[in-house]
């Protein structure tokens, strides 16, 4: 782009605000990002943090910035050159702060590399009630942190207040708790939703859920040990050990009167299906909320803050919410939405998968999959039908947590029905919706709930499949 104007880094940085309009490099490139500022889906706060310096640095982290639709955006927005001398003192040697992520099962399909985002195959998540650890869906927002189990902190905060410093011994020595709760992401099925109208964000399929038992600490245990009276407070923040680049740590709340119920079982979690919980899924400690959206089950827990405010991150303001069809990156304002807590009744077929072609058998196919609803509330009922809901047969439910005590199902249910099918049909579309205890039901069709995030898709899951008989 020999035709633009050049500009050394010095200009450049004098174009960090509004008034100066915001300037941010990126290569050999300088571009005026201004009004895109309140259009970015990461949140404008994020995009600041380059603002009239190099964005490249922040797309090694989010490394799902490096895509041809993303380059050819920040293209649009070019102004011209850095001059030749600052391109060689520009280049940072900047190294792959992802180097030194675990090691992952092959089976899982990888949605993201960097941040790291994986979900089983549909047909394997719904073999057994337990998700085997290596199969669990991973959704990671930051680098995997490396943690020393020696010199592992948790910190507990009232406001701006520490009030106590744990070691990882220290949260074993509280009463050992095990429950068994499904954790599932604001975004599962989101490729259903884009599919109605593009959305940006990673593209689940059916598998950003899974099942697990998880072993710790009572969160309401601790916050008793401190004398905490939930009237003069709002919310329980959690903070991760994994740091954007600019320092500021994954974080999200939840409502004080939730993580001071007993009932609620939310457990300051050090093992996952009786093991040490793998690096991936928090290591060495990560709170599972049982029932509510998977961002608010913190991983690698570094802080706990009780607050009159909500956690101030990113991922608790400026996303998870969910708004009318018609809101988008243009009208969208986030303050006029809550964040995400408990989640809605879903239900989803595993098996047979999109597309498959299935032999039928005395007039039948077998069908099955998983439903689930937030809040502890129980799986009462999934119909499915192949002609368009004229016929609704009432699946089997195969497989649900029998310890569970009223109002605390964490835990999906797994489903399966033989269903009959007509001798003359050669393909088929297979419904299915699921009833909770509440009566919830699942909306029928994806687009009347389609929201410019593409979170909570729960309407009726649909399979197209080919039948020989
Ligand atoms: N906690 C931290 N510290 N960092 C994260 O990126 N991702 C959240 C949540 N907790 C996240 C986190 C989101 S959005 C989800 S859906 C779940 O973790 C995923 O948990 P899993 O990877 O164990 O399946
Ligand atoms: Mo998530």
């Amino acid at each position: 782009r020999a035709d633009l104007k050049t500009y050394n880094l010095e200009e450049v940085g004098k174009h960090y605000n509004k008034e100066n309009g915001i300037w941010v490099t990126f290569k050999q490139g300088v571009y005026d990002i201004t009004d895109f500022i309140e259009k970015h889906p990461g949140g404008s706060s994020k995009i600041m943090m380059a603002a009239g310096s190099s964005i490249e640095p922040f797309w090694s982290i989010f490394a799902n910035h490096n895509t041809k639709e993303i380059y050819e955006l920040l293209e649009s927005m070019r102004i011209g050159n850095i001059s030749e001398d600052d391109v060689i003192s520009n280049v940072i040697n900047e190294k792959d702060p992802y180097l030194k992520e675990p090691k992952r099962h092959k089976i899982l399909k990888i949605n993201g590399q960097k941040p790291f985002c994986a979900e089983p195959p549909p047909s394997l998540l719904i073999e057994n009630f337990i998700t085997p650890t290596e199969l669990f869906y991973v959704r990671n927002h930051l680098p995997v942190p490396e943690i020393d189990l020696k010199s592992y902190n948790l910190e507990l905060a009232v406001e701006e207040v520490t009030k106590k410093s744990f070691k990882f011994e220290d949260i074993k020595k509280y009463p050992k708790h095990t429950i068994t709760s499904t954790v599932m992401c604001a975004g599962n099925r989101r490729s259903e939703m884009t599919q109605v109208k593009h959305l940006k964000g990673v593209s689940w399929s059916v598998g950003a859920v899974s099942n697990a038992t998880w072993t710790g600490a009572r969160l309401y245990d601790i916050l008793k040990d401190l004398g905490i009276n939930e009237d003069n407070y709002n919310h329980v923040q959690f903070e991760g050990y994994d740091l954007d680049p600019s320092g500021i740590p994954y974080g999200a709340s939840v409502p004080i009167n939730k993580a001071m119920d007993p009932r609620a079982d939310i457990i300051l979690a050090y093992e996952m299906n009786g093991q040490p919980i793998p690096r991936d899924h928090g290591f060495p400690i990560r709170v599972i909320v049982p029932g509510v959206v998977g961002a608010r089950n913190v991983k690698w827990l570094a802080k706990i803050i009780v607050s009159k405010e909500e956690s101030p991150s990113q991922w608790q303001q400026g996303d998870y919410k969910v708004f009318s069809p018609n809101t988008d990156w243009d009208t969208v304002d986030f303050s006029k939405a809550p964040a995400i807590q408990e989640m809605p009744v879903v239900s989803a077929i595993c098996k047979p998968e999109q597309s498959e072609i299935i032999k039928v058998i005395d007039g039948k196919i077998n069908v099955k999959g998983y439903a689930w609803s937030g809040g502890g509330r129980k799986i009462i009922r999934v119909d499915v039908t192949n002609d368009r809901g004229k016929t609704w047969h009432v699946a089997d439910l195969i497989a649900e947590d029998n310890n569970a005590k009223e109002g605390r199902y964490w835990s999906w249910t797994l489903w399966s029905i033989d269903l009959p099918v007509k001798k003359e049909s050669k393909e088929i579309e297979i419904w299915a919706k699921a009833v909770d205890t509440s009566y919830n039901v699942q909306p029928e069709s994806v687009e009347n709930i389609w929201n410019l995030r593409g979170f909570l898709c729960n309407a009726y899951h649909r399979v197209k499949v080919k039948l020989e008989h």
